[in-house]
């Protein structure tokens, strides 16, 4: 059964039962038959508009109830859906929009003027929708029955029937080439993945999840929000992570489940009053996205008396292992394999399969592996080993009764907040400034971050750019969350025996230890 398969069965059996729930203002809130309907009407809209089988819909808006009616509508009408963070600048999201030929466009209204700068270069982007999800006569409140009088017909016309290579959805990633690849997730992948989970998880419809993460990610996305529409369960949403808010949240509603990456967690045993609040109604608290730092995962038992679950997931393969629900949730470990997932270790040389306790790659098979990045036929085919083993670049090793331990990883990659920064993207926008000659960015161990992004430039001779003016420049092209937190300035960069800008070396002399 497909994941759309199982919505309209939770569309039919809970009709009454409160779906989603927005806490901020403006609140929102949806059983499953309004929330139906609302992605009915969108559905029609979407026809009206042209909509065709296959055609990308880019959303570029805040975690909102028009996000994830027009996301389902999208998905449902075989389409495929495209989730942009809106912190994204314009840069960045011209080459999302171009590289996907997306035709569709949905953005925030306050940032029409920064998209008409590259709309018209353009070619695939038919329809440029701009909307204002805080304001009450928004776009979903324009969608009423009389505005959409076909949605009542669509109603028999029925959803896509999708096969399980179909895409459902591209979220890009940056790469180790500095170039983002937009991870085609098909239908396949998401009902295995989903079914996996809900085996692992003991998922309940009576299950109310508290949401604070962002929906443009497999985690809030896939594992949280469709978590929630697959089993008939309630998530109540924040829109962006506040601790006090969030312990307030989790107890007012007697929540049962919440997951978060190990910044939240953090943050959450952190608060002076930390103690007060009693979660002790929590069922199932997961952590994913990073590394679980060991006194994270003490603090939160001494705390909150609840010993997390760390899983591991990536943006390709959705999740691949899960400490158990029942049974022991081994500190350092990311668990075992889920069901129908395959993890092996590989020599990182030969390639050869290594024993129990050996460190090399971690390899993954499975139906919740993606199917390629969009028109990458090369970098696809280079993701994977020859025998169909998906190549994590993650190193770790398996110990005797299967549980999987990560140690490090092969490529270069930083792991912020849970955000995936790539270096190579980060030293394309430095090496672009005027005044610089050549940059190197290392992730340095943060308390609150896990890595900090940290920048190490070599300035052309006569040139005084500072560090204020070289994050500015960054600031203006990437994403927040990967510009430099910490920019250094040396003369030269040490090199390694193969010629290359010796990283290691940096790391050591220039992440200065965390007090
Ligand atoms: C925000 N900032 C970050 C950042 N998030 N900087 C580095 N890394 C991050 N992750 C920036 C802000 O823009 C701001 O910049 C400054 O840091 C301080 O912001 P903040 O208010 O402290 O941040 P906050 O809004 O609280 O966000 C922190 C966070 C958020 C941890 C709640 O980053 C988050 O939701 N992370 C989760 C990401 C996630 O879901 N990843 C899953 C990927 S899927 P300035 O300059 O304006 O001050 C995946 C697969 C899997 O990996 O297995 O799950």
């Amino acid at each position: 059964m497909s994941f759309l398969d199982t919505l309209a069965e939770n569309f039919r059996a809970y009709p009454d039962k409160l779906a989603l729930e927005l806490l901020d203002s403006p609140r929102q809130r949806v059983t499953y038959s309004e929330l139906e309907s609302l992605v009915r009407r969108s559905e029609y809209y979407l026809r009206t508009l042209g909509f065709q089988q296959g055609d990308r819909v880019a959303l570029q808006l805040t975690k909102s109830l028009e996000f994830i009616v027009l996301h389902l509508a999208t998905v449902r009408l075989g389409g495929i859906s495209l989730p942009l963070n809106p912190a994204y600048p314009p840069d960045e999201i011209e080459y999302f929009l171009s590289d996907s030929g997306a035709r569709f466009l949905f953005a925030l209204e306050l940032n029409r003027i920064k998209f008409q700068s590259f709309i018209h270069r353009l070619p695939s982007l038919e329809h440029c929708i701009f909307l204002d999800p805080d304001d009450p006569k928004n776009f979903l409140a324009m969608l009423t029955p009389e505005s959409t009088p076909g949605s009542a017909i669509t109603k028999n016309a029925g959803y896509f029937q999708p096969n399980q290579d179909d895409t459902a959805v591209i979220i890009y990633t940056s790469g180790t080439t500095g170039q983002p690849k937009g991870a085609q997730i098909t239908h396949g992948n998401l009902a295995s993945n989903l079914q996996a989970l809900h085996s692992a998880w003991g998922w309940q419809p009576e299950d109310v999840l508290l949401h604070v993460l962002p929906i443009f990610h497999v985690h809030g996305l896939f594992v949280a929000l469709y978590g929630v529409l697959y089993a008939g369960a309630t998530a109540l949403m924040l829109r962006d992570f506040d601790p006090k808010k969030t312990l307030q949240a989790l107890v007012e509603n007697r929540c049962s489940v919440f997951m978060a990456v190990p910044t939240i967690h953090r943050r959450l045993i952190n608060m002076p009053d930390a103690n007060n609040f009693d979660l002790s109604h929590l069922r199932l608290i997961t952590s994913g996205s990073d590394r679980l730092p060991d006194e994270v995962f003490t603090g939160f038992q001494k705390t909150f008396g609840y010993t997390l679950i760390e899983r591991y997931g990536m943006t390709e393969t959705g999740m691949n292992t899960t400490n158990p629900l029942h049974g022991e949730r081994r500190l350092g470990s990311v668990g075992k394999p889920l069901p129908g997932v395959e993890v092996r270790i590989a020599d990182t040389t030969t390639g050869g399969q290594l024993i129990a306790g050996s460190v090399g790659e971690v390899q993954l098979r499975g139906a919740n592996i993606f199917k390629g990045y969009w028109n990458q036929p090369q970098k696809s085919s280079q993701a994977f080993t020859p025998e169909g083993w998906f190549r994590t670049g993650d190193l770790g090793f398996l110990s005797e009764d299967g549980y999987l331990t990560l140690v490090g990883r092969e490529k270069d990659l930083i792991i912020s907040g849970g955000m995936n920064v790539y270096p190579p993207e980060v030293e394309r926008v430095l090496n672009e400034h005027p005044d610089v000659a050549v940059s190197a960015v290392i992730g340095c161990e943060d308390k609150d971050w896990g890595e900090r992004v940290t920048a190490i430039v070599v300035l052309k001779p006569g040139q005084h750019s500072t560090s204020e003016e070289l994050i500015r420049f960054c600031r203006s092209r990437l994403a927040p969350y990967k510009t430099p937190k910490v920019i250094r300035f040396r003369d030269s960069l040490p090199m390694n025996a193969m010629g290359k800008i010796s990283k290691q070396e940096l790391r050591n002399q220039d992440c200065a230890p965390e007090k």
